[in-house]
């Protein structure tokens, strides 16, 4: 009903900014070396590369000079990032495309939901809803924050918990709605962002209830808190942090945290969420080759969880 047709915009965002590690940046340019597209089209899916290119890494728009502001690391290049980021990925969810972006570090959710919300507010009329998949919970605010690091902070900004005016972020404009995120895979939680979603009451599976209820029990209740309201057959875009899955499966990614997804777990949320024939966006993050010692791993691993999502069946 969403997606209109087999095409797939494609949208490869090789930036860093957002953290301070190197390496991240990367992460596309390794999935595509390793075949994505060509899998993709194997799956009968026509591959649309935002502006005719391989790799984004729009750094033509940076300031000549970004310096924090307060603890606040590289604030313009980011927003500079998430704002072209959005004019790209709302082009493809407007014509209808299934919008695939591949990054680089988390802080381009920004962009990424900013687009993928727009799109289908205008062409369906309804609220978007996102699974954000992950060790942690990037709902910090520039208050809160202890490393200053915007990759730990988009889903704030997306809400609309930043009141004061960022410079090189004062674009943002509030898209989602607390109660319309489900998280899966928490296990590190900053203290304020406890707060935060104790406050909000936002849904959230940590690895303890998967432990408890296990994943496919926990996919049914996602689908179905997701499914009530009057918004109860919406658009869901899927945010999929690498960090999310155990480090013992995918290590190379800037964040690690030890008590993680499985491989079945992780690739199993994004054949679930494909079954609710409800995805319009896919982000795939946090893939890190310079860190690890069988980057390979990591890299095709994103690569099927991309193609989980997109109906890969396993029979
Ligand atoms: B990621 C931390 N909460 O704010 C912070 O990898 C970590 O996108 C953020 O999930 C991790 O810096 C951001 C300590
Ligand atoms: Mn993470
Ligand atoms: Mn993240
Ligand atoms: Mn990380």
């Amino acid at each position: 009903k969403y997606i209109d047709r087999r095409e797939i915009g494609i949208t490869c965002v090789a930036f860093s900014g957002g953290q301070p590690r190197p390496g991240v940046d990367l992460g596309p340019e390794f999935v595509l070396k390793a075949g994505l597209i060509g899998q993709l089209n194997a799956m009968d899916f026509k591959t649309i590369l935002t502006d005719g290119k391989e790799i984004h890494d729009y750094k033509e728009f940076f300031p000549a000079s970004d310096e924090p502001i307060g603890i606040i690391k590289r604030p313009r290049a980011v927003g500079i990032v998430s704002k072209h980021l959005t004019d790209q990925v709302y082009q493809h969810s407007k014509a209808g495309r299934m919008a695939l972006q591949i990054g680089g570090d988390h802080s381009m959710g920004l962009g990424t939901v900013s687009g993928i919300a727009r799109a289908t507010k205008e062409r369906f009329g309804q609220d978007i809803k996102v699974i954000w998949v992950d060790a942690h919970a990037d709902i910090n605010t520039p208050e809160t924050t202890e490393t200053g690091n915007l990759h730990g902070m988009p889903l704030s900004f997306l809400i609309g918990l930043v009141k004061e005016n960022i410079e090189g972020l004062d674009w943002v404009v509030p898209c989602l709605k607390p109660e319309n995120i489900v998280y899966i895979g928490l296990r590190d939680v900053d203290k304020a962002e406890k707060q935060i979603l104790k406050q909000y009451n936002i849904k959230a599976f940590s690895m303890h209830e998967i432990d408890r209820y296990g994943i496919g029990a926990v996919m049914n209740m996602t689908i179905e808190y997701l499914s009530k309201g009057d918004t109860a057959q919406s658009p869901i875009h899927l945010s999929f942090d690498i960090d999310a899955l155990d480090p013992t499966v995918a290590a190379s990614t800037g964040t690690p945290v030890r008590g993680g997804l499985t491989f079945r777990e992780g690739h199993y949320i994004c054949e679930a969420l494909h079954e609710t024939g409800r995805l319009v966006g896919i982000d795939i993050v946090e893939l890190n080759p310079t860190i690890g010692h069988s980057n390979e791993d990591t890299i095709t691993i994103g690569c099927s969880l991309i193609r989980a999502a997109l109906g890969e069946s396993l029979l």
